[in-house]
């Protein structure tokens, strides 16, 4: 008893300290002192050896997958960058793979991570990356396709880890700096949340979380098992969760909100959603048909993650960029082919039908600092507010350093807030042309500044959203878009945006 009340502080120490650490050590194979931890991975006879050379063979194969493995503690939601040579002389070739094996439960499962052709007698290159996933074991090994019984030998294997380090004791914390003004949160991915170390940090700065994609349409709508239900009745829509439940299940355990992102979007969505039987071969459903789906669809969400996570997703973004670019109307899609030019106002409907009590209803698009289309926006949020459907506008703000420079992004502000409603930043990342200091400077000027404009109206805002953490992770990646360098260092921009929450 007193050894599992031991472990239990032990955990709750590591989950409160700043974390420091790294993936995996990289790794070079050496093959000088022994088998250096591989084996042959066989149900028949094949076994290992170091060579003369200092090589590693495999010999006494029968199946393509007996194979010289090894035991890696990769971390999950990392990725790593391997490389190994590998050699035979039985065949003029052979087609080789770089694998994994990976079990969770004692289930294991492969991915092929790189093929090559290896000629006879010449030492070729395997190579990739492997992005580690949601496992508790994985075994790296080099295996044959279509040569069961060939003998070959392996040298050089090496595996690169990225070092991560993430805060330290003295990093200031951007929830603490926002503690009196509104949540800071971040997007967060499935491969983010299946990975300890991240989340760890991630915990400690921000106090909001929104899945990056997992509770879009295209990872909730089951699209088999409404095919199944529209046998009998094609209205009816089947939801899963399985790529939400990671962050879901995280949140929860940490005591911290989720905001739902997206209810209603043109992209990410399957086609079938729109097509009888759930079928894309067959015809567009009719309207009615397609607002019975909306509504099951929006009631599905929110009762199934009411049920199983009471209190956790504190508001939805209803529909998402409805609004078209260059223009004050809304997006071709096939919402408005099926529905017409009123989903918008019947999601925002439905949605207010099924919400929890006190759940918030956001619309949400980007580039709401340019004309026509930010009045297209102020038309639509008109709308639905006198529907008395509507609480809040998200502003994306996917910004560059160059555009569309922070007066239009000022004025946007001020003239969406005089509207009345509630207002977060849901997506903010600028991105820059290189990774100079003259840029990072210059991105960190910008997110100081909206950050500032944010604090300014503190009352009206719910929240601001940074939409990744590392500039590797994002959606934008080449262009280095957030508050942390890849490795996990803070950024110019990130002490700019603690600076500026004392700043209104
Ligand atoms: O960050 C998301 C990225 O991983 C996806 O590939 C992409 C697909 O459209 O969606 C990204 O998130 C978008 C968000 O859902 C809506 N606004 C724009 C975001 C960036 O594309």
């Amino acid at each position: 008893m007193r050894w599992i009340g031991w472990l239990l502080t032990l955990g709750m120490l590591l989950q409160c300290a700043p974390v420091m650490a790294g993936a995996q050590a990289d790794y070079a194979s050496d093959f000088s002192a022994g088998t250096d931890g591989w084996y042959a991975r066989s149900t028949g006879s094949a076994s290992v050896s170091v060579t003369a050379e200092g090589a590693l063979a495999i010999a006494g194969r029968s199946a393509d997958w007996h194979s010289m493995g090894r035991d890696f503690a990769l971390a999950r939601g990392e990725s790593y960058r391997l490389s190994v040579q590998v050699r035979q002389s039985e065949a003029p070739e052979a087609r080789m793979i770089l694998s994994v094996a990976h079990s969770k439960y004692g289930l294991e499962s492969y991915e092929n991570i790189a093929f090559a052709t290896a000629k006879r007698d010449q030492w070729t290159t395997l190579s990739g990356t492997y992005l580690a996933g949601d496992f508790d074991r994985f075994v790296l090994y080099v295996e044959t396709l279509g040569a069961g019984t060939l003998a070959y030998e392996i040298r050089d294997f090496t595996l690169e880890g990225r070092t991560l380090s993430f805060g330290g004791d003295d990093l200031p914390l951007l929830k603490e700096a926002y503690a009196n003004l509104f949540p800071f949160g971040t997007a967060v991915t499935y491969a983010e949340a299946v990975n300890p170390v991240r989340m760890a940090f991630y915990a400690e700065q921000f106090n909001l979380f929104t899945p990056g994609n997992e509770l879009k349409p295209d990872s909730v709508l089951d699209v088999a098992a409404s095919r199944t239900l529209a046998a009998q009745d094609d209205t009816l829509v089947a939801v899963r969760f399985d790529a939400a439940r990671p962050l879901l299940d995280f949140a929860s355990a940490q005591g911290i909100p989720v905001h739902g992102h997206t209810l209603v979007w043109h992209q990410q969505t399957p086609e079938a959603f729109f097509h009888e039987g759930y079928d894309p071969a067959r015809p567009l459903v009719t309207r009615e048909t397609m607002l019975a789906r909306l509504e099951n669809y929006i009631r599905a969400v929110m009762t199934w993650t009411e049920e199983h996570y009471p209190g956790l997703i504190v508001s939805w973004d209803v529909v998402n960029e409805a609004v078209a670019d260059g223009q004050a109307a809304l997006r071709p899609s096939n919402w408005l082919t099926v529905v017409g030019g009123d989903y918008v106002e019947r999601a925002f409907e439905y949605a207010r039908r099924w919400a929890p009590e006190g759940v918030k209803l956001y619309y949400n698009d980007y580039n709401t600092a340019y004309e026509p289309k930010q009045t297209g926006i102020v038309n639509l949020l008109t709308a639905l507010q006198s529907q008395g459907t509507v609480d809040g506008y998200g502003f994306q703000m996917h910004h560059d350093i160059r555009q569309p420079g922070y007066a239009a992004i000022e004025k946007a502000f001020r003239r969406v807030s005089a509207l009345g409603l509630r207002l977060r930043i849901s997506e903010l990342d600028v991105t820059v042309p290189d990774s100079t200091d003259a840029s990072f400077d210059a991105q960190a000027v910008l997110y100081g500044q909206v950050m500032a404009l944010a604090a300014s109206f503190a009352d009206q805002v719910d929240g601001v959203q940074v939409w990744g953490v590392t500039d590797d992770l994002s959606w934008r990646a080449a262009q280095y878009p957030l508050l942390f360098y890849a490795d996990g260092r803070p950024k110019p921009a990130f002490y700019a945006v603690l600076e500026a929450a004392g700043r209104e």
